[in-house]
């Protein structure tokens, strides 16, 4: 857990050794404290040092360990003051990371020596906790207070060479990072070790503190809405900044026990592991992470310049990925060239400030084309034309025709069958559909769906460029709208329900956006355009001139149906595009949405032509509704295999779908709310609402709370055969 050697008879090693990333468990700080007093016992020991086995200093605290009991007495300051202490010098080794508790064990160390290489970094914020190993009171004293407020409170990570201009490390080097830390070490022995001491030292004064903070504060607050950690970091920061030490540790203590005890700290450590969790992929025919390897993507092919088209031509250009662009007319073409090379310019801007360069003018890197001749050598093609299932079958077709046969057919539908469009081809085990979200560039979820034929070596291509493109890719079945879009459309469907019935646009965002969402389902309605469900809808023969005739108004295939979207695209209010929608705008584009009272008269009219009594609905069944059906869908997409496990689809919402991270996505949140709970109220709801399929319980759902609302983690073992549609 801590190995204790000698390098020379003069100095002391100790290694921390927890794989994979040297995680401060328990066992591992009593080894620490065992080794210095070993150390400090040994009169011929006159310098330690302390690093990480595996070249990976420490990644801080077990978070696994923070939901263990027995733990939570734990208090790592304890350990980082013994280091402290210790009338040795003792100087931290950094490789590969020293993050949160590890980077407090090395500020306890007297002497900080770094790998060019190394991140450190105090993440604990983005856990839902504050650094509690004495690091709120230690950094402001070393690098100052704006400095460590911004590290403490945004936990990004810092490379070495920040780290060294900050004054956070002493010395940073490009070779062996442990030998340098060895030659340091015997440089100092004998020095005063005072000066060395942080605790000792006085937190650097600021000519306006006072102003410095109280301007912090209105930030954070602004930034970080609704989370708790940020602003407690703020005040364990302040507290370094009024009282002494051991005092400001006190208050550091405080502050940490209430965030670890704050339903936010579990939700968002829940996240964590969740997004691992779903790199570990598997299917239900047994192929999975373990069994499939990537194949290597050398160039690539982008065919569609639309929105969704343009992301993804940048996202691969900043992976260094060449790629192909390819639109049907020249006309298409150049338009969609200018859009992408302004956002290229635009992230290229926005690279320069972190020091990097992205290499886009080049055209071996990125062509523009209209030829698909020019798509004979790439490795990988995604296709991001409309939501047409002809025309993406004559792509496909085109594509099998012309690709090499090894090359990787990707498709960006939302929602369509990915075995239908594979069908086209002739290999449709090359076939996998890479559903990216809006903007392409910029949004973390690419959802990887696997056909009936697609292959293991596919889906490990698709989650390989995924990782590649820094995005997080989660594996789920073929179904209509695939774990994302389908938990998306019940949730849609109650709002605009709830419309009928008596409620706002602006009443049901403001609940949801209370809620944390960072906009509400009418305000994403009018961002992402409502012609594209609008022509969705036509092509299923929901709405427009392809519905039979005597089709009752507000029922398609006897289930309850709302016409108010079509009535909307049918005014020609597409959203902000056309500066109205369910909101209206200050113009076509405008971005400020406006309650409109058009709308609310033809709600008015709309309900009394179809004889709805109009009624008060609090807040409560607006975010019920809305949000137990849309996870009463997932509780049927697990059942159904299409994902394999609960931490898939609360992924797919945070990343994708702008669920709030303080909440853990919606599996776990229903799990907080207690699944008896959410049960109920689908029961009640489906009861008032018996046309409405979505409200009607799940299922599995049911069989959870019939066998006690088991964990979520027990989850899936309760389901006997996992039966995949596909
Ligand atoms: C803290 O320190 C609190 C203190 O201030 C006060 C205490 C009183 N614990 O991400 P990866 C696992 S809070 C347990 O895939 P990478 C991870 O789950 C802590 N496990 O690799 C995964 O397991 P598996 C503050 C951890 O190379 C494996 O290690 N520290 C921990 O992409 C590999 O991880 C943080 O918040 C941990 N602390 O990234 C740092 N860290 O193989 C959190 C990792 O079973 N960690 N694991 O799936 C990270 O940011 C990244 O893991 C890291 C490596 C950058 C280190």
């Amino acid at each position: 857990m801590a190995q204790y050697t000698s390098a020379s008879t003069a100095l002391a090693v100790i290694r921390l050794r927890n794989p994979p990333v040297n995680a401060l468990s328990l066992p591992v700080l009593q080894a620490l404290e065992d080794g210095l007093k070993r150390a400090d016992a040994d009169p011929s020991v006159k310098a330690i040092m302390i690093c990480g086995e595996n070249g990976k200093f420490s990644a801080g605290a077990d978070i696994q360990g923070f939901s263990l009991p027995k733990t939570r007495g734990i208090s790592l300051g304890h350990f980082v003051s013994l280091i402290e202490r210790c009338e040795k010098p003792v100087v931290a080794a950094i490789e590969g990371v020293a993050l949160g508790g590890g980077l407090e064990v090395a500020l306890g160390c007297h002497y900080r020596v770094a790998h060019v290489k190394a991140r450190m970094g105090l993440p604990e914020v983005t856990i839902g906790l504050l650094p509690g190993g004495e690091g709120t009171q230690r950094l402001p004293r070393l690098i100052g207070v704006p400095a460590a407020l911004d590290i403490i409170t945004t936990g990004r990570h810092i490379p070495a060479t920040e780290a060294l201009k900050l004054g956070l490390v002493d010395e940073v080097v490009e070779e062996n990072t442990i030998e340098a830390a060895i030659r340091l070490a015997n440089k100092v022995i004998g020095q005063p070790l005072e000066p060395r001491r942080l605790s000792l030292r006085p937190v650097p004064k600021l000519p306006n503190m006072e102003a410095f903070l109280s301007e912090a504060l209105v930030k954070l607050k602004k930034q970080a809405r609704r989370y708790l950690a940020p602003e407690l970091c703020f005040q364990a920061v302040r507290a370094a900044t009024e009282l002494p030490f051991a005092d400001g540790v006190r208050k550091e203590r405080e502050l940490f026990n209430v965030l670890l005890t704050s339903g936010q700290a579990q939700a968002l450590q829940y996240a964590f592991f969740a997004e691992r969790a779903v790199q570990k992929w598997t299917t239900p025919h047994g192929s999975s992470w373990q069994n499939a390897s990537p194949q290597p993507i050398h160039k690539a092919a982008v065919i569609g310049l639309g929105t969704m088209g343009r992301g993804i031509v940048t996202s691969l250009v900043k992976a260094s990925i060449p790629v192909v662009a390819l639109e049907q007319n020249l006309e298409y073409l150049n338009t969609g060239r200018k859009a992408v090379m302004l956002l290229l310019e635009r992230e290229a801007m926005k690279m320069e400030q972190g020091a990097q360069t992205l290499d886009f003018h080049n055209p071996a890197r990125l062509q523009f084309t209209v030829d698909f001749d020019a798509l004979r050598d790439v490795d990988l093609v995604i296709e991001a034309v409309f939501e047409n299932m002809p025309l993406k079958k004559e792509i496909f077709q085109k594509l099998s025709r012309i690709c090499k046969p090894a090359a990787f057919l990707c498709t960006n539908t939302s929602a369509l069958n990915i075995d239908e469009i594979a069908s086209a081809t002739s290999r449709p085990q090359q076939v996998v559909g890479t559903h990216f979200f809006s903007p392409a560039h910029i949004m973390r979820l690419l959802e990887i769906i696997y056909g009936h034929h697609t292959s293991p070596t596919a889906i490990a291509t698709a989650v390989q460029l995924g990782k590649v493109l820094k995005k997080v890719g989660v594996v789920v079945g073929n179904c209509f709208g695939f774990a994302g879009n389908r938990m998306m459309f019940p949730y849609v469907e109650q709002a605009v329900f709830l419309l009928e019935e008596g409620s706002r646009p602006e009443a049901v965002d403001q609940v949801l956006e209370d809620f944390g969402f960072k906009i509400g389902p009418f305000r994403m309605s009018d961002l992402a355009g409502l012609d594209v469900a609008w022509r969705s809808r036509k092509g299923r023969g929901l709405a427009g001139d392809s519905v039979p005739p005597g089709t009752p108004a507000r029922q398609r295939h006897g289930r309850r149906y709302s016409p108010l979207p079509d009535l909307l695209c049918e005014n020609g209010r597409f959203g902000q595009k056309t500066g109205k929608g369910w909101y209206q705008y200050e113009k076509a584009g405008g971005r400020t949405a406006k309650p409109d009272p058009w709308l609310h008269n033809v709600l008015t009219q709309y309900r009394d032509t179809h004889h709805i009594k109009t009624r008060f609905i609090d807040q409560e069944e607006i975010l019920e509704r809305c949000l137990f059906s849309l996870i009463n869908e997932g509780f049927d997409i697990l059942a159904e295999g299409i994902a394999s496990g609960p931490e898939h689809l609360d992924v797919i919402y945070i990343h994708g779908y702008g669920w709030p991270k303080h909440r853990g996505g919606p599996m776990f949140y229903a799990s907080t709310v207690g699944l008896p709970r959410v049960l109920a109220k689908l029961q009640r709801y489906s009861e008032a609402h018996p046309d409405v399929p979505a409200l009607r319980p799940s299922t599995f759902l049911k069989k959870l709370v019939a066998v006690g609302n088991p964990p979520l983690k027990e989850w899936m073992s309760y389901l006997s055969r996992p039966s995949n549609k596909l």
